[in-house]
């Protein structure tokens, strides 16, 4: 799972890269434009560090999410922008980082509300797949000219579709529902547009400052989830020794880093859900679609497992909290047996049985 940081230069994108994962970006060599640092981050869940407390595993192994740091968005065409773009595109959500402290380049360059800014970042996705559209048709065009007769039904569809595509980016508007067929949708799915991404939003807030009034205001001018931080402090804390990061947390006031919630904001985006795997050698978080089967979680461990699969023995973790242990859960009738078929639910417990 990746997740693309970007903003325009001076928002606190690497600000917040360091912040989500403790590391610092790397040095651009080469185009600086097309330069990324990417850092893999556990991505927290109270629920498996309740499991981890109670089998007290050898092995522990959350769930992780990969942050993807971009170089700023140009507000104008420059060379650069579109292979920008191109790798944007690779990732499967995106967190716009635009900034409310003073001075912020991203204010100085784009100017209007951290609200508005966020806008701006939509607008530049829609220009960016505009682009893409664009290209698309004159290629089509130029194939159907030649009379490249083998591809020609297909051709003539995707055009129409790109071409109501033109017109709803020229408007300025989302191309929600424009699909009007599942072979529509798959190809829509494949331009993998920017502007079609879930997006979060991320206020990097002045340290002191409230950050849910930033935050409140922001969230009421976009149709995005919004999450302020205060982007240095977070930072400072995801670079200490663990062990000093209770007393700074509280000086601060700050119950838990504020990026843990970006994080799991970030999973739940992408429509990732995990299911637990129990026992004395490990505790572990697997991921997954919502809507998922069995055997599909199955496939994920491994393919043996799929392959051979007899039935999953299936504990929600709400059950298996409720009754403190897999004995005590068994013995109340909440541990189900279910087939392949299954849909697994966020926070499943989960033991395969299979034979190959
Ligand atoms: N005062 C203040 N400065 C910040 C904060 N976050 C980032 N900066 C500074 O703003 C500048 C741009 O931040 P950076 O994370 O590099 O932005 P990027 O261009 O989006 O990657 C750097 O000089 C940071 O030190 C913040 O929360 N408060
Ligand atoms: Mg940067």
């Amino acid at each position: 799972m990746q997740i693309g940081l970007v903003g325009f230069a001076g928002a606190g994108r690497s600000t917040l890269f360091t912040a989500l994962s403790g590391l610092q970006p790397t040095p651009p060599s080469g185009n600086p434009l097309t330069h990324t640092s990417t850092g893999v981050v556990k991505v927290p869940d109270v629920r498996l560090e309740w499991l981890r407390d109670l089998f007290q595993p050898k092995k522990y192994t959350p769930a992780t999410v990969e942050f993807v740091d971009f170089a700023g968005i140009p507000r104008t065409a420059e060379k650069g922008k579109a292979e920008l773009f191109a790798k944007i595109r690779e990732c499967d959500a995106l967190i716009g980082v635009v900034s409310a402290f003073d001075g912020a380049a991203d204010e100085g360059d784009v100017g209007g509300s951290p609200g508005a800014r966020l806008k701006g970042l939509q607008e530049e996705f829609l220009f960016a797949d505009l682009e893409i559209v664009e290209r698309r048709i004159e290629r089509i065009e130029e194939n159907l000219k030649k009379g490249k007769t083998k591809t020609k039904d297909r051709d003539e569809r995707e055009l129409d579709l790109m071409k109501r595509c033109r017109d709803r980016l020229e408007e300025g508007a989302t191309l929600e529902g424009i699909a009007k067929s599942a072979d529509e949708e798959a190809l829509l799915t494949s331009y993998r547009f920017a502007q079609q991404k879930p997006l979060l939003g991320v206020v990097n807030v002045g340290e002191g400052t409230d950050l849910e009034e930033v935050r409140a205001a922001a969230a009421g001018e976009v149709r995005i989830p919004v999450f302020a931080i205060w982007g240095q402090v977070e930072a400072e804390i995801a670079t200490m020794p663990e062990e000093e990061r209770g007393a700074f947390l509280e000086e601060y006031g700050l119950t838990e880093p504020a990026v843990r919630a970006v994080i799991r904001g970030a999973f739940e985006a992408t429509r990732s859900i995990p299911f637990f795997t129990v026992g004395e050698d490990e505790v572990r978080a697997w991921v997954i679609r919502r809507g998922e089967s069995a055997l599909i979680a199955a496939g994920k461990i491994h393919s043996d497992i799929a392959r051979g699969f007899i039935r999953g023995e299936v504990t929600a973790f709400e059950d298996l909290k409720a009754a403190g242990s897999e004995r005590e859960a068994k013995a109340q009738n909440k541990m189900r047996l279910e087939g392949k078929e299954y849909v697994v639910q966020d926070g499943d417990i989960v033991h395969f049985r299979f034979s190959v």
